[in-house]
């Protein structure tokens, strides 16, 4: 099994936790754009069988390796994890990937120097998204990712469902972005989800995947 990506992409990560989860052994290998047909990671190769997109990726793993299930049988619960991982895919994950590529990539990996004034932009957006009063592209006012994120963690437990899994997965890597953009969770505004994402960043399979 191999993952083409870097692991600070939290794309790449759920690939990682989701191998991790069910102890498929797997290497990691540089993005590989060119087998991708919009040229992003992660692409997932087993094989013969090339994968690309993380939720492909996870129910493809989900069906190869059955155990441990990751996706739930209740239709209900099926519905509510796979809108949580929608929400980590498309809601949580908007706006950082510029914000990565100022700070992250053009330093460290293509040797260019960070517009800190464009920066600055990137992450008012982003801040404005997860802690501000957001509005979708309609202009319907949305909740911010952190109020929403309280909202549907449990006062009383480390997994958005009973079970760990793809809700998990999705939510406790998109997370991975406040690391990225220097972004701290305010523990007494939202404290289920400080006490969330405490608990999902030690489990060994989010260890693994930033390793
Ligand atoms: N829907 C895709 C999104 C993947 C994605 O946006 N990956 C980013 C890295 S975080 C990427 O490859 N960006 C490079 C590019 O778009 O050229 C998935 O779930 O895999």
């Amino acid at each position: 099994m191999i993952v083409h990506g870097v692991k600070f992409s939290p794309f790449v990560a759920k690939v990682i936790v989701a191998l991790e989860e069910k102890q498929v052994a797997y290497t990691v290998e540089p993005p590989a754009p060119t087998l991708h047909p919009l040229g992003k990671m992660p692409v997932l190769r087993d094989g013969d069988v090339v994968i690309p997109d993380s939720s492909a990726i996870c129910a493809y793993l989900e069906r190869r390796f059955p155990a441990p299930a990751l996706y739930p049988d209740d239709p209900a619960e099926l519905g509510r994890a796979l809108f949580l991982e929608e929400y980590g895919d498309a809601g949580m994950a908007e706006g950082w990937g510029e914000v990565v590529l100022e700070r992250i990539v053009k330093p460290q990996m293509l040797g260019q120097k960070t517009d800190e004034a464009r920066l600055a932009k990137l992450q008012d957006v982003v801040r404005e998204r997860w802690m501000g009063s957001p509005r979708s592209a309609g202009g319907s006012p949305i909740p911010a990712v952190f109020d929403y994120l309280e909202s549907q963690i449990p006062k009383d437990r480390d997994t958005l469902l009973p079970r760990f899994g793809i809700a998990d997965v999705a939510i406790g890597a998109h997370l991975g972005w406040l690391e990225a953009g220097g972004i701290e969770i305010d523990g007494k505004r939202w404290p289920r989800v400080a006490r969330y994402a405490e608990a999902i960043r030690a489990r060994p399979s989010f260890a693994a995947a930033r390793a």
